[in-house]
């Protein structure tokens, strides 16, 4: 089902102040930042060679991003797979007694489907499948 680990999401309080460590002190690249409305985050994506991390920062206080920040503080939030065919794969996980946070797939960051896995399901790990349908540096 899954092709690769599209990207690792860290929750951060600002993305202004953890930028630097990430751009400056770990010398990755700046893809680009964008609201997402619906999750209620802005996000930033940065990559080193093949790999991408996104920086999640709550758009409000009720936002996913914000209670996660408050229980736990700052830190990994979620593990996101790419796979080929999302609405198979969430239907595949159904079938096989997986809790879906999303039955169907939302329109999430970079133009991407995407939808959650419940950590209750996935051992303790919040997982994001997604299936990228533009093409570009972001995917
Ligand atoms: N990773 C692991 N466990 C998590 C978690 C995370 N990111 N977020 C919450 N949990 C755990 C909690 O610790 C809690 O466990 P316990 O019951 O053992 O205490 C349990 O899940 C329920 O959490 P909660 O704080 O009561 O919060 P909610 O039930 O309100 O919501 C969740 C939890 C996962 C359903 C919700 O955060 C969600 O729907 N997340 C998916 C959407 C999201 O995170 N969007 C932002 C990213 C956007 C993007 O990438 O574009």
């Amino acid at each position: 089902m899954v092709e690769k680990v599209d990207h690792l999401g860290v929750a951060v309080r600002s993305i202004e102040n953890s930028l630097p460590f990430y751009t400056e002190v770990l010398g990755m690249k700046l893809l680009g930042m964008e609201t997402v409305e619906s999750q209620q985050v802005k996000v930033a994506f940065l990559t080193a060679e093949n790999t991408k991390i996104e920086l999640l920062e709550p758009s409000n206080e009720n936002s996913p991003v914000a209670k996660f920040i408050e229980k736990r503080g700052e830190g990994i939030h979620h593990v996101a797979y790419a796979v080929k065919n999302i609405s198979e794969s969430l239907a595949s996980l159904e079938n096989q007694g997986i809790q879906l946070i999303d039955k169907t797939p939302r329109k999430g960051a970079g133009g991407a489907m995407i939808a959650f896995l419940h950590p209750k399901s996935s051992h303790g790990v919040l997982t994001e499948l997604c299936e990228k349908r533009e093409s570009g540096e972001r995917n």
